[in-house]
């Protein structure tokens, strides 16, 4: 018997740790994790199994059809926008073959299994591209179908990503003469930048938002790489699980548009800085323009319209900005540090 089972790639991200500890925490399935990197040994208990491996490996994700009846993919291994950068066509690779890999995956358990197999993939604020600040300014909340011309790598993945996955769910090799029965059933999510309490980003670029709480909580000094003034949406970490959770149990019928906004605030950078000194008075906090990164968060919104998703699938996050600093993040550092 193949026992039923959540397929998590990229599980030992940021995000995977904080979907993993929900899944686990409330019994929800059995979760098959696979990332690059070994798994933390807080995530292996909560695990049905754990793969190290790679999602450009077509022969390992072939396995996983014989062992398991995967019913959910949660496809959030990403390359982010920073690290995009400095190597854009080993992004595309991973972003983009990698992604292609496990909507072919999803397709073919379909198949295999003879219902849709549920989709949920982590897109961004990055797949927007605002010319200038005016325009962001004058556009604030942006809605889903506005200016999405990305100017990085990682955006462009994003992207390009989410018209695959609307083809894959609807349009899959729609000439063949044995049409497929089956498809996905694909959902995704534009985060806004994520803050955890429990991790550290790598290789984003809105990364200057949880540095500098991490940093100041440690009393390590920081120097911000944008401007005081810069503004993109956030969220803290346990709304994104929340959000993911929502929307993949959500009823098919109630979903109008395959690419959901979601956010909760959004501070300037100096704002997070006040909040940071609030909690650790002694905290060293610089601004220190990096001119390159500036660019692409000024190219991202600085606010998100989420009324779709509140509207579909009853999205609300459960922290604004007040309580993800007072009731999550301070709190949460100080234990950790
Ligand atoms: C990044 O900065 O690359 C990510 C994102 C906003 O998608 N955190």
């Amino acid at each position: 018997m193949r026992k039923e089972v959540i397929l998590v790639t990229g599980a030992n991200g940021e995000i995977g740790h904080g979907l993993i500890k929900k899944i686990g925490e409330e019994n929800r399935a059995w979760v098959v994790a696979l990332d690059l990197k070994p798994l933390d040994e807080e995530l292996m208990p909560l695990c049905e199994r754990f793969i190290q491996g790679d999602i450009l490996d077509k022969m390992l994700l072939g396995r996983l059809i014989a062992e398991y009846e995967i019913k959910t993919i949660y496809h959030l291994a990403s390359i982010l926008s920073t690290k995009s950068e400095y190597n854009p066509e080993t992004a595309h690779e991973i972003n983009v073959e990698g992604t292609l890999n496990l909507l072919r995956l999803g397709v073919e358990l379909s198949q295999w299994q003879g219902c849709s197999v549920k989709f949920i993939y982590p897109s961004s604020i990055a797949v927007y591209g605002l010319p200038d600040i005016e325009t962001k300014r004058k556009e604030g909340k942006i809605k889903e179908q506005r200016w999405c011309q990305p100017i990085t790598m990682y955006g462009c993945n994003k992207i390009y990503c989410e018209h695959l996955g609307r083809y894959y769910s609807k349009y899959y090799r729609q000439l063949a003469k044995d049409p497929i029965k089956n498809n996905i059933d694909f959902r995704c999510i534009r985060f806004p930048g994520l803050i955890s309490a429990d991790t550290i980003p790598t290789g984003g670029t809105s990364d200057y938002g949880p540095e500098m709480l991490h940093n100041a909580a440690q009393g390590i000094p920081y120097d911000c790489f944008v401007r005081p003034d810069t503004k993109i949406p956030f969220m803290a970490m346990p709304d994104a699980i929340k959000s993911l959770l929502l929307l993949e149990n959500a009823p098919a019928k109630q979903l109008t548009q395959l690419s959901y906004n979601v956010t909760s605030f959004s501070p300037s950078a100096l704002e997070i800085k006040n909040c940071a000194k609030e909690a650790f008075p002694n905290a060293s906090i610089n601004f220190k323009i990096n001119q390159n990164r500036q660019t692409i968060v000024d190219s991202w919104p600085e606010d998100v319209d989420d009324s779709p998703a509140k509207r579909d699938w009853g999205w609300m996050p459960d922290f604004n900005m007040q309580q993800s600093f007072n009731d999550y993040f301070i709190p949460a550092m100080r234990r950790l540090y």
